[in-house]
């Protein structure tokens, strides 16, 4: 049983799918929910997974651990598959979340509204460069690690939902799309939004 530490359609969203691929059994907190979340991450970020007592920070090395860990199709265990896998999902964590966080930041920081929307209109450019790179990865292949899905795939499914509160226009290509729609419409990714919403119904 792990337990991970989640905040509604964040990046923890992805483990928690992740986690369901692998058919494990997971209690589920919201950060907060949390006693001491800065004993567990002292950033403060989701997602944190525990592992007995282990407490395990940041998004991609928690993937690539369970993964080790557990049987799947998921990712290869060694060689340039793997390789490209892991560049995948820094490509997902470290290019296309932080150009959205770009979004919340301006949301949250900028009062003046023409400044805000220049921020906003700023953001969306360099997200929308981003999705035309998953484009054109995705030419000729179903998934960024081809026929089958892959964890970089189940980050960006994720991030693909942050755009559409904003005042902006995110650019989404057909593969792209076709690829992001396939990975929300499995069971995994189905079970995990509805346990997080269920979770938010108990607390409510
Ligand atoms: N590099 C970190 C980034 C995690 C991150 O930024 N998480 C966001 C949610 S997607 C968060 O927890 N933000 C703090 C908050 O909203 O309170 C990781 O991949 O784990």
């Amino acid at each position: 049983m792990y337990t991970l530490y989640f905040l509604p359609d964040a990046c923890s969203l992805a483990t928690q799918a992740i986690l369901n691929e692998l058919n494990q059994a997971i209690e589920l907190i919201h950060k907060e929910d949390a006693e001491n979340y800065d004993v567990l991450n002292p950033v403060g970020t989701v997602p944190v997974l525990i592992d007995q007592n282990r407490v395990l920070n940041e998004g991609v090395p928690i993937l690539l651990y369970l993964l080790d860990k557990h049987e799947n199709n998921l990712i290869a265990r060694d060689g340039e598959d793997r390789h490209q896998a892991i560049e995948n999902m820094m490509f997902a964590n470290a290019s296309v979340h932080p150009a959205y966080g770009r979004l919340f930041f301006a949301e949250g920081n900028i009062t003046n509204n023409e400044g805000k929307q220049q921020a906003f209109d700023a953001a969306a450019s360099a997200i929308n460069k981003l999705w035309a790179a998953v484009e054109d990865k995705l030419q000729g292949q179903a998934y960024l690690g081809g026929d089958s899905v892959s964890p970089a795939d189940f980050l960006l499914a994720v991030y693909s939902r942050w755009g559409q509160s904003y005042p902006v226009d995110i650019v989404i290509g057909p593969n792209t799309r076709k690829m992001i729609d396939a990975v929300i419409s499995r069971d995994s990714f189905q079970t995990a939004l509805q346990r997080e919403s269920d979770y938010r119904a108990v607390t409510a």
